[in-house]
């Protein structure tokens, strides 16, 4: 996965400052040994607008999940994009949508912070990108 890494930052260099605004972030404290985490957000977009890539520096992937129960079971299934209607609130929580952490360095701890990086392309396909820091909490 390592050399792709050069590849999406060409990619996404040309990105400017998006406005979606975000909000309530937290990563869940991750269990020690594990290498995957999650983390919860709120977004809203002023006009209709599509999350396309997530990245930071405490994981070596982020992917985003959606989670539902199928047959009793609670299913994850990564999606490509994540639609943001014009000034809906698009709510990333536990049971739900959120993003999913892969190969972690180091566990996350209650207290630290993770700081992402969010492309957004717009309804004309413009890519914009924006940071949010968010800390780290026990899950309540
Ligand atoms: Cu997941």
């Amino acid at each position: 996965m390592r050399f792709l890494i050069p590849i999406v930052l060409f990619l996404f260099s040309a990105c400017t400052q998006a406005d979606v605004s975000i909000t309530d972030g937290w990563a869940r404290a991750s269990i020690p040994g594990q290498s995957v985490g999650a983390a919860y957000m709120t977004f809203n977009s002023p006009k209709d607008s599509k999350l396309v890539y997530v990245e930071t520096e405490s994981a070596g992937s982020v992917e985003i999940h959606s989670m539902k129960m199928e047959n009793g079971v609670m299913k994850m299934r990564m999606l490509e994009e994540l639609t943001l209607k014009a000034n809906q609130p698009e709510k990333l929580a536990p049971g739900g949508l959120h993003l999913m952490l892969f190969d972690l360095p180091k566990p996350l701890k209650a207290g630290e912070k993770v700081k992402f990086r969010l492309c957004f392309k717009d309804a004309s396909g413009k890519i914009t990108d924006q940071f949010v820091t968010v800390p780290v909490k026990e899950a309540d």
